[in-house]
């Protein structure tokens, strides 16, 4: 019934052109909001947005249904930040969109992973996205031509990042802020759910992407600069011992574990104003 309820919310009229590929809105350096802020200051910002966190071009046909997945776990006063900064480009994009964020229950060690798997599986549930953008809460964009769209290979926007002066902490950085087509995720059999605590799920990510022979994008410097928020090392998310171990075979368990085997219970799903909140229990042992 959810599922029918949003389609039929999706619904396009047929007689509209397509929305432009890059709106005339778009001026390029934006500035960015990274100061504490109330969600009702950002709600009443936006009234434009549905709630559930949905958007869509009332004087145009957008070109694909986007859904922005944000792992989100103690980081509340992050996630209105990035709201208050990430609604605003997207609306000028002119893009259909829906934002999910998705919390992992304690006390369960974090996994970044699994929440990106756990995000793409219940979107799907809820709605047909074409596209599905992981998104880190911490992660402010500065400029409005970096598009929040898919393209023929999985992308990552990220080309610096002021933390690190503008730049990435290695070559072959693959988190952060990424893109998938719906197929290109489900191809690469989506991200491992093996990596509890912080580190090496992106560079297994990024080693499932090449195996199955995409190529990466990035964006050029300019447009891929992002702010970011500072913040202390997590607690509950322990640097991860086991990662470099379990990087070294993640083309051998592509196949074998993944978003075909995403185990856990929605402990609760909630249609906010500004996005659409879902709960999960993951279970280490199983
Ligand atoms: N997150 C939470 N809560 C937590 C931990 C992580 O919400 O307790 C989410 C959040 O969206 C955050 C993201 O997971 O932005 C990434 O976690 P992080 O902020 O700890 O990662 P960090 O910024 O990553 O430290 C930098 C990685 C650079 C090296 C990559 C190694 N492969």
């Amino acid at each position: 019934h959810q599922k029918q309820q949003h389609e039929k919310q999706q619904q396009q009229p047929s007689n509209k052109t397509f929305c432009p590929k890059k709106s005339k809105q778009l001026v390029g350096t934006i500035q960015t909001y990274l100061d504490p802020v109330n969600i009702s200051t950002v709600e009443s910002k936006y009234p434009e947005v549905r709630k559930g966190g949905n958007f869509r071009p009332k004087e145009c046909t957008a070109r694909e249904r986007l859904a922005v997945i944000i792992p989100c776990r103690n980081r509340t006063q992050h996630l209105h930040i990035l709201l208050n900064n990430l609604l605003r480009l997207l609306i000028k994009q002119r893009l259909d969109f829906t934002i999910f964020v998705i919390d992992q229950d304690l006390p369960t060690t974090f996994n970044r992973g699994m929440l990106f798997n756990v995000g793409y599986l219940e979107a799907l549930k809820r709605g047909s996205y074409d596209c599905f953008i992981f998104h880190d809460v911490d992660m402010i964009p500065t400029n409005d031509k970096c598009l929040y769209r898919c393209t023929h290979n999985p992308r990552h926007f990220l080309s610096g990042v002021s933390k690190w002066k503008y730049r990435l902490p290695y070559k072959s950085y693959f988190g952060g802020v990424v893109s998938f087509t719906r197929d290109q995720y489900r191809k690469i059999n989506g991200d491992s759910n093996l990596y509890f605590g912080w580190g090496g799920e992106d560079d297994d990510l990024r080693a499932r992407i090449l195996h199955k022979g995409y190529s990466l994008l990035r964006y050029p410097q300019s447009i891929g600069r992002y702010d970011t928020i500072s913040h202390q090392r997590d607690s509950g998310n322990k640097a991860n011992p086991a990662r470099f171990k379990l990087v070294k075979s993640a083309k051998a368990r592509q196949d074998l574990e993944g978003l075909n085997t995403a185990r856990y219970t929605v402990t609760s799903s909630v249609t906010r104003r500004l996005y659409t909140k879902i709960q999960v229990y993951i279970n280490m042992t199983e």
